[in-house]
């Protein structure tokens, strides 16, 4: 795990294919070699610059903002968020059609949403209401799950909240394959979540 200074683009968890033909090639490629790319480059000449922030992890960089000098809060935010944002929704999804289940989430979801299919229709709406560039989430906050959204590279309150699942829903994220139909590209992604993974991550948080 690369989780701090100088950062490098670790590689996806699948190929670049994998995801087809829900989430295409060309588009994996894109996010993940050019705009995920950018972000990691950017922070770096940040960090070469100031380096007394090169001890910082990518999560501290995001939760000690008020130890950061004030001229690089933005920078900071939109760059260290650029890379957590897209490392966590590449590890948030896998190839379809493999068995894939999250039994004890699912079973939490239940006392939260109704049922999983209905936090799927909520997770959704609450993707759709993103206004611009942002992302969608599932966290769990102090043991609670709840679904908001976050824009531009923002990432959620990590002091107080654990992100379970983010949906990227940048243009860039579907637009050469999706065009601009963002219900169509959340549809897709859905059959693609890695939902072990988002298990994984929900019993840690519980200290299971
Ligand atoms: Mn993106």
């Amino acid at each position: 795990m690369n989780n701090f200074y100088p950062f490098v683009n670790t590689p996806l968890p699948y190929a670049y294919d994998a995801l087809e033909p829900y989430i295409d090639e060309k588009t994996m490629h894109l996010h993940h070699d050019r705009h995920l790319q950018t972000y990691i480059d950017n922070l770096n000449k940040l960090l070469e610059e100031n380096p007394s922030l090169q001890h910082f992890s990518l999560e501290e960089l995001l939760t000690r903002w008020c130890r950061l000098p004030q001229h690089l809060q933005t920078p900071i935010r939109n760059n260290a968020g650029g890379v957590f944002n897209h490392r966590f929704y590449f590890d948030s999804m896998k190839e379809p059609g493999m068995p894939c289940q999250a039994p004890r989430l699912f079973e939490e979801m239940s006392l939260y949403f109704k049922s999983p299919e209905d936090f799927k229709a909520q997770f959704k709406e609450a993707a759709l209401s993103v206004f611009g560039s942002g992302y969608a989430w599932l966290v769990s906050d102090r043991g609670q799950l709840k679904i908001l959204t976050t824009a531009n590279q923002n990432t959620p309150p990590l002091n107080s909240m654990t992100p379970l699942l983010t949906i990227d829903v940048w243009e860039h994220a579907y637009y050469l394959k999706h065009y601009n139909v963002r219900a169509a590209y959340i549809d897709d992604w859905l059959r693609v979540i890695n939902w072990q993974a988002v298990e994984e991550r929900f019993l840690i948080s519980k200290n299971c």
